[in-house]
């Protein structure tokens, strides 16, 4: 699991004008990473807006990042889909492009029990010989991991960890607790990085790094040699920042997306229903900006 360490970007849909995915874009977004030093990229998940795109899309997706990005860092596939078919066909297209693992979010939607989310899960794990990262994300699937399916998955060998976005830091915990060293935690909430870590995570995965991935790379290094005041003061900066992100009229997502403009890398906007930035949101993402620079 070594190679599953360090910041891990959730990297996000590059789209051209008319909004559609953009070939060109999504190597301007793998190039700003790769230049940044993050140790990896989770390719088409929440911030991949998943949910808004075609399966064909998603295909195209992963494959312009593992044409650019391969054997330069660590790429993670995100295959969660609504049904396990489209699910098991987009497992299928990462293995074939070389991706390192992958992951999916539970069925969505329907509220079904701990059996149907369990073989959704494994049916997916079988179809190919890459390892696989549970993502637990109960604010936006509705569904709960507990650490009881999380042990029975675990009995499948390629079932490496769990990308945690629950809120309470607790369940890093119980999670690292419940899989032992074997296991990797990734931390989900940006929000309390450094604290997801200092419980058990032994990596970052995150929507927010693309933003300021300078400041996520210090603190994971501060917490690696034991300096968690420092680290701590550098999670606050970020929290500032990731606050002021949520306040804008548009949609997180498509402040991140002019954070990076601003930055120089243009990935297009957010595919309808997530909302454009408008109004005073330009004035106000000025100010992240200088937020940003100075942190
Ligand atoms: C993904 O799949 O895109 C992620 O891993 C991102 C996880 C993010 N959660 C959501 C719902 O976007 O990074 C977090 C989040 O953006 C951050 O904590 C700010 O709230």
């Amino acid at each position: 699991i070594a190679k599953f360490q360090g910041i891990i970007p959730a990297f996000y849909a590059c789209y051209d004008d008319k909004g559609d995915i953009s070939e060109a874009r999504t190597y301007e977004l793998c190039d700003y990473l790769h230049g940044k030093g993050v140790q990896g990229v989770y390719v088409g998940g929440s911030s991949g807006e998943c949910i808004y795109q075609s399966l064909e899309e998603r295909k195209a997706v992963l494959g312009h990042v593992a044409r650019r990005l391969q054997g330069k860092m660590t790429l993670i596939a995100h295959v969660g889909a609504p049904s396990t078919r489209d699910s098991v066909e987009l497992a299928k297209h990462a293995a074939d492009l070389g991706y390192d693992a992958l992951s999916a979010i539970p069925p969505i939607y329907f509220k079904l029990p701990d059996s149907a989310v369990y073989r959704y899960w494994s049916e997916i794990i079988d179809s190919t010989p890459l390892p696989f990262i549970i993502y637990n994300i109960p604010q936006t699937t509705g569904y709960t991991l507990t650490t009881s399916l999380f042990r029975k998955l675990l009995e499948n060998p390629k079932v490496i960890g769990v990308k945690n976005s629950s809120m309470p830091v607790l369940d890093i915990e119980r999670f690292k607790n419940a899989g032992g060293d074997e296991v990797i935690v990734f931390n989900g909430p940006d929000e309390q990085f450094v604290a997801g870590r200092i419980m058990g995570a032994g990596a970052g995965i995150g929507g927010t790094y693309s933003a300021m991935p300078e400041l996520f790379l210090q603190a994971d290094k501060l917490v690696r040699n034991g300096r968690f005041a420092e680290a701590g003061a550098i999670q606050s900066d970020i929290n500032d920042i990731i606050i002021a992100l949520c306040s804008l009229d548009g949609s997180m997502y498509a402040g991140i997306k002019e954070v990076l403009r601003r930055r120089g890398v243009n990935v297009g906007g957010v595919r309808s229903p997530l909302e454009d930035i408008s109004g005073e949101d330009a004035a106000r993402i000025d100010a992240i900006v200088r937020q940003i620079d100075e942190a």
